[in-house]
């Protein structure tokens, strides 16, 4: 996966030859897929990938395409300071395709591959990784059958007959550490459980303990930190390309507290989502559920730029009925940095640019607009006092481009100080934004790649913002070679603060997810 801060270097990024930002070109490399579908494949259950960098899996391994190995490296290389207190797991998850897609399926989108989580073990200055796929009902099956039995993305009537009725979730996304379950997800499905120390797979389908209300789960799950409750939802709820939106909450042990199923505008992507003290806002984008394009045989999603996005806004806790689906310039956004709410008045900052972020989802209109994609930070007010149905944004930090928006997890529901995304362009790396200063940063790696970050607190009572930036860079002159990277923001220093030389490309990643050991079971006894 090409999940590059900065362009150039990586043979799959470079076929298009584009400067692109968008979050999809972040996470995968510029897979066309209709290009692909031109080319002759073999069949399994000969396991070879195709030679097309555009297919699905194209190049396999020789290419850094995927992966595909479940290892563990005690005692990884360490260079510099590593913090010796700092006691916890980086966990990261990424699609990796287990198979070669059938022929007819070989232009299916890099988002469809299974779930491959990593871990990096970190103690007493001792770093392990170690990394499982998540071995959910698609991944058992096609290990089975030895070859893919799943057609496109999110396209049930394109799979093999013998795994109907099975989950198609992939556990792709993201994963979240709470009540001492690491949760793996896809916004198609439940979460897949995995032991956040052995990460063997304990329930391939987790539902809360029956309680959850929808069939998906959304990648972007929220903490109330006043309560540790987890907040998420789940869109196409009630089945394949329904309006229904279920939206629940959890308390500290995972046991049910709310769940309200509502229903949106149409069906469309609803990736991340944010929850304030009183408020939940979901957010609709115009990548909508094309009918014709899934019944073409095609992927689940497709770019309509005459469609309105929308915010909708309710109350925490009710029965859904005040919720109000608000429209304002039509921006497509994929992850929330923060918000909070203020009495009636809420604010949320999503990164997004002005068209479609997905190259490999087709465009209903025209073809995919690379400068339209460009992330910047956008401000989302709304007063839910005044009548009216629409929201003001406007765009913060302007000097930034970027995507994969995050904050310091405790901040989640509250006004935040800190947040971090991935900065695109020639001056890409680790951005830190002050809203407090209205000031930003930018920490690269000279010669390095990097993927998305996480905030890991110094301690875990440290003031907003004091701790470290922690995440993976790809080595350009070395083939993709990985360093975990670790930087100090109160170090004054734009170096790094330690890393871990890895000596091999790690397994990509979407997005990334850190945990105090005090959240994972067992953690502190060996
Ligand atoms: C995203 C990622 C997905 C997906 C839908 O980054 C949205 C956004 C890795 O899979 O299925
Ligand atoms: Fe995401």
């Amino acid at each position: 996966m090409g999940q590059d801060s900065k362009s150039g270097g990586m043979g799959r990024r470079a076929f298009l030859g584009a400067s692109a930002a968008g979050t999809g070109a972040m996470l995968t490399g510029f897979v066309a897929p209709q290009a692909a579908h031109a080319q002759g494949t073999h069949h399994a259950p000969q396991v070879d990938f195709p030679e097309d960098p555009r297919a699905f899996g194209g190049g396999g391994a020789a290419a850094g395409a995927v992966n595909r190995t479940e290892m563990d490296l005690i005692d990884c290389e360490v260079e510099g300071d590593w913090p010796t207190d700092l006691d916890g797991a980086f966990y990261r998850v990424g699609p990796d395709p287990q198979y070669p897609k059938a022929p007819e399926w070989v232009g299916d989108i890099p988002f469809d591959g299974e779930g491959h989580v990593s871990m990096f073990r970190i103690k007493d200055g001792h770093v392990d990784y170690r990394t499982r796929y998540a071995k959910n009902q698609r991944w058992k099956a096609q290990r089975e059958a030895r070859r893919s039995l799943f057609g496109m993305y999110r396209n049930p009537p394109t799979d093999d007959p013998s795994v109907a009725g099975l989950s198609r979730g992939t556990a792709n996304t993201q994963l979240f550490v709470h009540h001492g379950k690491l949760l793996v997800f896809k916004e198609d499905s439940p979460p897949v459980y995995m032991d956040p120390l052995t990460l063997e797979t304990v329930d391939d389908y987790y539902t809360f303990g029956g309680a959850l209300q929808s069939l998906t789960h959304t990648a972007h799950p929220k903490i109330d930190p006043l309560t540790g409750e987890y907040i998420g939802f789940g869109y196409e709820a009630s089945g394949f390309l329904s309006k229904e939106v279920n939206v629940f909450s959890a308390d500290r042990d995972g046991r049910s507290t709310w769940s309200v199923t509502v229903e949106a505008p149409y069906a469309g992507m609803m990736h991340d989502f944010c929850v304030t003290q009183d408020y939940v806002v979901l957010y609709l984008t115009n990548m909508v559920a094309d009918p014709d394009i899934i019944a073409a045989g095609g992927p689940h999603f497709a770019y309509d730029a005459t469609v309105p996005c929308y915010l909708g806004v309710m109350r925490r806790g009710g029965d859904g009925s005040d919720l109000r689906w608000l429209t304002g310039p039509n921006l497509f956004c994929t992850h929330v940095m923060g918000g909070w709410n203020d009495g009636t008045r809420i604010t949320v900052d999503m990164d997004g640019g002005e068209g479609n972020q997905f190259p490999f989802f087709p465009s209903k209109q025209g073809g995919f607009d690379p400068q339209a994609s460009i992330g910047r930070i956008r401000r989302f007010t709304v007063d839910m006092a005044a009548g009216g149905d629409s929201y003001e944004a406007e765009t913060i930090f302007p000097e930034i481009t970027g995507v994969l928006s995050r904050q310091d997890d405790r901040y989640h529901t509250l006004p935040y100080r800190y947040g971090f995304l991935l900065a695109t362009g020639p001056n890409g790396g680790w951005a830190i934004i002050d809203h407090q200063t209205g000031t930003s940063r930018v920490l690269s790696v000279p010669g390095y790649s990097l993927s998305e970050m996480c905030f890991v607190p110094r301690a875990p009572d440290a003031p907003e913002g004091d701790g470290y930036l922690i995440g993976i860079g790809s080595s350009m002159e070395e083939s993709g070679r990985s360093d975990l990277i670790l930087f100090d923001l109160q170090s004054g220093s734009d170096e790094p603060r330690a890393r871990v030389r890895m000596p091999f490309k790690c397994v990509g990643q979407v997005h990334g997810f850190w945990a105090d050991a005090s959240a994972i079971p067992g953690a502190t006894e060996g």
